[in-house]
């Protein structure tokens, strides 16, 4: 089932969907690859530059626009689609629910209705959070089978998300998998989350934020391993099926913190507290035992401490990739109090 001629990556010019589109350029000899997106804050076409450009076309466009959709895997023949477009960021997500019900609700739904007309492999990018939290003196972590119970809008217009997936495949037969990825970290991650907000913030010498207690739990992987456990799914993966993807990273967020102000020499305690988000969850940890177990997935970078200090590394290499939306973001937070 994996050899495809021509892949759409949606979302391919933000975070997870470009570090995607430079493994799949730089690792497999097939697909071309066809990113569709929307250029909203989130993206930066810079995350695309210096591959291969004779596999690869930019197309921008919205998955919620219908005639788009349509139009772009008629022009290029597509015939998988790996849906990494989405509103991601929680705090967004609380001012102005709006654009995630859009997006990621109605957007995921024009992508399978498309899929279904066309009969193309789906492939949907989608989070732990749908599953809701742990608390932090609970020891178990999410599983394939744990209940849906998304806290806040953004997880919830995930879960939603996933529902409609699930659906397609039982009523109408559509060939789709679904992976809920934990927390990921590493190079083109927008300056707004967590990891790369601290990182940007000393090079700018300003104080590092961190909210509510600081005792919060997110279970870190690497993004070049989710990209490697998307592509197993897509090409290998079993129709119907969701695959958890997490490689066993939980941090408390003081712990990261502190991490990060001692590699960048800075005193360990140098940072402000700030107010945390409305219903904010505290662990999630999750348990890809079937990935593992039925794919023989591995992560290929399993030091935290290593993959943080090449995060870093990147950050001080690219700040003319970053520093464009320094300021706004920073304000931005400021007007919101964290
Ligand atoms: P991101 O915000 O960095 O990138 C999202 C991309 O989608 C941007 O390029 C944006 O322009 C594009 N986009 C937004 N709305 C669009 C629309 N209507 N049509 C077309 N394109 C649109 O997000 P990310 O961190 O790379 O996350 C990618 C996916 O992975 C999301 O579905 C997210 O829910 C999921 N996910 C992320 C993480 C994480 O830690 N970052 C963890 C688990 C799952
Ligand atoms: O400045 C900060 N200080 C801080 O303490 C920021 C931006 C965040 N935090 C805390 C809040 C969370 O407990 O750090 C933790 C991580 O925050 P984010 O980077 O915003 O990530 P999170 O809310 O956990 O969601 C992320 O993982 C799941 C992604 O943004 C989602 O897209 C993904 O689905």
């Amino acid at each position: 089932q994996g050899d495809f001629a021509c892949l759409l990556v949606t979302g391919g010019a933000g975070f997870i969907g470009s570090n995607f589109v430079r493994f799949v350029l730089r690792e497999h000899r097939l697909p071309h690859i066809v990113v569709f997106d929307k250029f909203t804050y989130a993206a930066n076409l810079k995350s695309l530059s210096g591959v291969d450009l004779e596999r690869l076309d930019i197309v921008e466009g919205d998955i919620c626009d219908v005639a788009q959709v349509e139009q772009v895997i008629t022009d290029y023949g597509v015939d998988a689609i790996v849906n990494f477009a989405a509103e991601s960021h929680n705090d967004n997500a609380i001012c102005d629910p709006a654009p995630f019900i859009s997006t990621n609700v109605v957007g995921t739904y024009v992508l399978l209705e498309a899929a279904r007309r066309h009969n193309l492999r789906f492939h949907q990018v989608s989070t732990d959070e749908v599953y809701g939290d742990l608390a932090l003196d609970d020891s178990s972590r999410f599983t394939e089978r744990s209940p849906y119970r998304p806290s806040g809008p953004y997880a919830a217009s995930k879960a939603a998300a996933d529902h409609l997936v699930r659906a397609w495949h039982r009523t109408y037969g559509s060939r789709v998998t679904i992976s809920n990825s934990s927390n990921n970290y590493g190079p083109r991650q927008h300056v707004e989350k967590f990891i790369p907000r601290q990182i940007t913030n000393i090079l700018c010498g300003v104080r590092p934020k961190l909210y509510g207690d600081g005792r919060a739990v997110r279970d870190w992987i690497a993004v070049e391993d989710n990209c490697t456990a998307i592509w197993e799914v897509l090409t290998r993966g079993e129709i119907g099926r969701t695959y958890l993807i997490g490689a066993d990273g939980e941090r408390s967020n003081i712990q990261v913190l502190r991490m990060i102000l001692e590699r960048m020499g800075r005193p360990v305690d140098e940072f402000d507290w700030v107010r945390d988000r409305p219903g904010a969850d505290r662990r999630y940890a999750l348990n890809a035992s079937g990935i593992r177990d039925q794919l023989g997935w591995r992560p290929r970078c399993a030091d935290f401490a290593v993959g943080l200090d090449e995060t870093i590394a990147w950050y001080r290499d690219h700040a003319d990739w970053w520093m464009p939306s320094k300021a706004e973001t920073e304000d931005k937070y400021q007007r919101e109090g964290h």
